[in-house]
C-alpha cells in the first residue's frame, strides 16, 4: 500500500510540474520528471523540517542547485503541507506577482533556502551553510545537547558540476570534511545542447573521491530502496557526500524522455496526454488526490520533530542559560549585541585603509563572535586575520571547528558563494576578501547576495593604481564603477581611518552586501568638523570659513586628500572652496533631496571630481559644468607615486581643473 502511495506521490510531483509548465507555456519539466523520486524520498522521509515553521532554526536545508527545476521544489513543498505554494500558486507558475517564480527565489517563498538558477551557485551555498552550522555547533553544542543537528541536502545537475564554482567549493568542502552535506547528482546525461558526451565525459565520482568526498551510485533513479539506502549511508559518513543517481530527463514522456527536448519547454498538450497515459494517471490537470495529500503531508511529523527539539532546547537552557540567550540572539533573532558599536575603535593615524580595516576587525572580533570570514589566500595583504583565534579546520586539525579565520584558498568565486550560504544559514556574519581587481572572479555570487539582500561584507583591498608595481593586471580601473552599478550593492571607498570605521559600521547593519574598497598605500588622517556625518555617504569635509564656496572639490578614497591639499592652494589664491568627501555614492543618493542639496547645492556648478578609476557614474555628481579627473585606461607597472603623477592624479591637477572652471 505504501509502495503504491509512494508511486502515486511521485507521479503527482511529476504531473504538477508537467501541468504548471504547460499552463505557463514556459519552464523546465524534464528535470522534475526525472528527479521526482529523489525529492519524494527527501521531503517525505529524510528531511528534518516542519512545514508549519519553515524557518525553524534546526531544520535541514534543502538546496535545489539546478534551479531551473523549480517546479520540483514547488510541488514538493506543496505536497509536504507548506502554507505556500498553494495549488493556485502552482497554477500561477512564472506569472507576474506569483511566489512560484521561474527559478526559486528564497525571498518569495519559505522553504526555498536560496535563490538558484545560475548553475553551480547553490552547490557552493550549501557548503557555506554547512560551514556556518559547524562553527555554531562548536560554539553552542554541549555534551548531550546537539542544538545544531541540521544537515544540508541538495540536488545538483550536470550543469552544476561543470561549473568551476562547484569544483572550488567541493574541493574546500572535502578538505574541511563537511559531513553535513549530502548532494544527489541528477545524472541524466543530458544538457541543453545535447548529451553530456559532447563536453562532459570525466568520471565525476572519481573527481569527488579525489576531493575527499564519500561517493555512491544509484543505478536506477526510480529505485526507492536504493535511494533510501544511499542517503542513509551518506548521512552518517563524516565526509561530504555525492550520490550519483542515474535518472531519465522527462521520465515517462514517450517521445521526449531522455532528450534535451524535455529540458526547457512545455511537453505540448498531446505529449502531456501520452505521458499521463504512460503513468496510468487519468486525472484533470493539477490534481492532488486526497490519499496523496494525506501520505505526503509532513505537518504532524514536522511538529513532532520540532517539539522534541524544543524540549531538548529547554533542557539546554536550564543547564546553560547564558549560552541559550546567546544562541537566541544570534541564531534565532540575528541581532547584534546591544553595545557592539562601543567596540568600534577611533582610528586617526596615517595608515593604509586596509590596515585600518584589519584594526576594526580585530577590535570587533571579541564583541562580535558572529563575525566569521577570511580571504582567498591574501589574508596578510587584505588584513583580515583575527589574531589568536586559529583557523577553522576539520575536526582534529589545529583549532578544528572552533577556529575562526576561514582559509578559502585561491577560490574567489566559491568564497563569495559560500559566504552567501553562511549568511542564509544565519548565526554568523560572513566577510570575504581579495584584491578588488579580482571582484571579477566572484561577481556572480555577489550579484546573488545583492538579489537576496544578504549581509556579506567584502573587504576588497588594493583598490586602484595606488597598489603600484604589480601593474595593470592587478590595478582596478573599472571595478568600483561597475560595482556601484549593481543594484542593492553598497560600495564604500573610505579616505582614512575614520571613514573605514564608518564603512564597517554601515556594512554590519546593511541589509545587503557592502563592498569596502581599501587602499594598499598609506593615507593621512583627514581633519573634519564635529558636524561631518560620514554615515551619509557624502558630506562636507572642509569649507573656507565665512564665505560661500566658489568651487567644490569632490573626492573619494585615496584621492580625497588631494582635494584637501588643493583647497589650501586655491584659498591662498583667494578662492572660497568646499571639499566634499564621498565614500559612498549610493549612500549619498539614498539621502533626502534636501541633504543632497545642502552638500552639493545646485547653484554650486563649479565642481571638480577626482577618482583614480573610470569616470562612469561621476557625471551626475560633476554636473554639466563640472570637471572629472579620472582614469579611463588601464594602469601600468611602476611605483604608486609615479603612477599618480603620470596619470594626472595630484593636488596640482585638482587646482588646475578648479582654476579653469573659476576662470571660465
Ligand atoms: C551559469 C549558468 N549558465 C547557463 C545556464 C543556462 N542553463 C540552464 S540549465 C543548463 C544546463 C542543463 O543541463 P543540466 O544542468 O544537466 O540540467 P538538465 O538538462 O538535466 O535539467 C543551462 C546551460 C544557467 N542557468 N546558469
Amino acid at each position: 500500500m505504501s509502495a503504491d502511495l509512494d508511486q502515486l506521490s511521485i507521479t503527482t510531483l511529476r504531473t504538477l510540474a508537467i501541468d504548471a509548465v504547460q499552463q505557463a507555456n514556459s519552464g523546465h519539466p524534464g528535470m522534475p520528471m526525472g528527479c521526482a523520486p529523489i525529492a519524494h524520498i527527501l521531503f517525505n522521509e529524510t528531511l528534518r523540517h516542519n512545514p508549519a515553521d519553515p524557518n525553524w532554526c534546526a531544520r535541514d536545508r534543502f538546496v535545489l542547485s539546478a534551479g531551473h527545476g523549480s517546479m520540483l521544489i514547488y510541488a514538493a513543498l506543496h505536497l509536504s503541507g507548506y502554507a505556500r505554494p498553494t495549488l493556485d500558486d502552482i497554477k500561477a507558475f512564472r506569472q507576474s506577482g506569483s511566489v512560484t517564480a521561474g527559478h526559486p527565489e528564497n525571498f518569495l517563498l519559505d522553504g526555498v533556502e536560496t535563490t538558484t538558477g545560475p548553475l553551480g551557485q547553490g552547490f557552493a551555498n550549501g557548503v557555506g551553510m554547512a560551514i556556518a552550522a559547524e562553527r555554531l555547533a562548536a560554539e553552542f553544542n554541549r555534551d548531550g545537547f546537539d542544538v545544531l543537528p541540521q544537515r544540508i541536502f541538495g540536488i545538483v545537475s550536470d550543469g552544476d558540476l561543470m561549473e568551476g564554482v562547484a569544483s572550488e567549493a567541493a574541493s574546500l568542502a572535502g578538505h574541511l570534511k563537511l559531513g553535513r552535506i549530502v548532494y544527489l547528482y541528477d545524472d541524466n546525461q543530458i544538457t541543453i545542447d545535447g548529451g553530456t558526451d559532447k563536453a562532459f565525459t570525466e568520471d565525476v565520482l572519481k573527481r569527488f573521491v579525489a576531493y575527499g568526498w564519500h561517493t555512491d551510485e544509484v543505478a536506477n533513479g526510480n529505485d526507492l530502496d536504493a535511494l533510501r539506502q544511499a542517503i542513509n549511508t551518506a548521512s552518517t559518513d563524516p565526509r561530504p557526500s555525492l550520490i550519483k543517481v542515474r535518472t531519465v530527463i522527462g521520465f515517462g514522456s514517450p517521445n521526449k524522455q531522455g532528450t534535451p527536448g524535455s529540458h526547457g519547454a512545455p511537453l505540448g498538450a498531446e505529449e502531456v496526454a501520452l505521458t499521463k497515459a504512460a503513468y496510468g494517471y487519468d486525472h484533470p490537470p493539477f490534481t492532488v488526490l486526497d490519499e496523496v495529500r494525506a501520505f505526503t503531508d509532513q505537518t504532524a511529523a514536522g511538529h513532532a520533530k520540532q517539539h522534541a527539539y524544543n524540549e531538548l532546547f529547554a533542557a539546554y537552557r536550564a543547564a546553560y542559560p547564558q549560552l541559550a540567550d546567546e544562541f537566541e540572539r544570534r541564531v534565532l533573532r540575528g541581532e547584534l549585541p546591544a553595545n557592539w558599536q562601543a567596540a568600534l575603535p577611533a582610528l586617526d593615524t596615517p595608515k593604509a585603509t586596509r590596515v585600518h580595516s584589519g584594526d576594526v576587525i580585530n577590535a570587533l572580533a571579541p564583541q562580535l563572535p558572529e563575525l566569521f570570514g577570511g580571504s582567498a589566500d591574501l589574508a596578510a595583504s587584505n588584513n583580515t586575520d583575527i589574531k589568536d583565534v586559529g583557523d577553522f579546520a576539520a575536526n582534529g586539525q589545529g583549532a578544528g571547528r572552533a577556529g575562526r579565520n576561514l582559509r578559502f584558498g585561491v577560490r574567489e568565486h566559491a568564497m563569495a558563494a559560500i559566504a552567501n550560504g553562511m549568511a542564509l544559514h544565519g548565526g554568523v556574519i560572513p566577510y570575504v576578501a581579495s584584491f578588488l581587481v579580482f571582484s571579477d572572479y566572484l561577481r556572480p555570487a555577489l550579484r546573488l547576495a545583492a538579489l537576496m539582500h544578504l549581509r556579506v561584507i567584502y573587504v576588497m583591498t588594493h583598490d586602484s593604481i595606488g597598489l603600484g608595481e604589480d601593474g595593470p593586471t592587478h590595478q582596478p580601473v573599472e571595478h568600483v564603477a561597475s560595482l556601484r552599478a549593481m543594484p542593492n550593492v553598497t560600495v564604500m571607498r573610505p579616505a582614512d581611518g575614520a571613514e573605514t570605521v564608518a564603512a564597517w559600521r554601515y556594512a554590519l547593519t546593511n541589509n545587503g552586501p557592502t563592498v569596502i574598497a581599501l587602499s594598499r598605500q598609506t593615507l593621512p588622517p583627514l581633519t573634519r568638523s564635529d558636524e561631518a556625518d560620514i554615515s551619509r555617504g557624502g558630506y562636507v569635509l572642509y569649507e573656507t570659513a565665512g564665505r560661500d564656496a566658489h568651487v567644490c572639490l569632490i573626492g573619494t578614497g585615496s584621492e580625497t586628500q588631494l582635494c584637501v591639499q588643493a583647497a589650501a592652494t586655491l584659498e591662498a589664491n583667494g578662492h572660497a572652496v568646499r571639499v566634499v568627501s564621498m565614500p559612498s555614492m549610493e549612500v549619498f543618493y539614498a539621502q533626502p533631496a534636501a541633504y543632497q542639496e545642502q552638500v552639493l547645492p545646485a547653484a554650486l556648478t563649479r565642481r571638480v571630481v577626482i577618482e583614480a578609476g573610470v569616470r562612469f557614474g561621476w557625471e551626475r555628481i560633476a554636473g554639466d559644468d563640472g570637471s572629472i579627473i579620472s582614469l579611463d585606461r588601464f594602469g601600468a607597472s611602476a611605483p604608486a607615486e609615479e603612477l599618480f603623477a603620470r596619470f594626472g592624479f595630484s593636488a596640482e591637477a585638482v587646482v588646475n581643473a578648479a582654476t579653469a572652471l573659476l576662470d571660465s
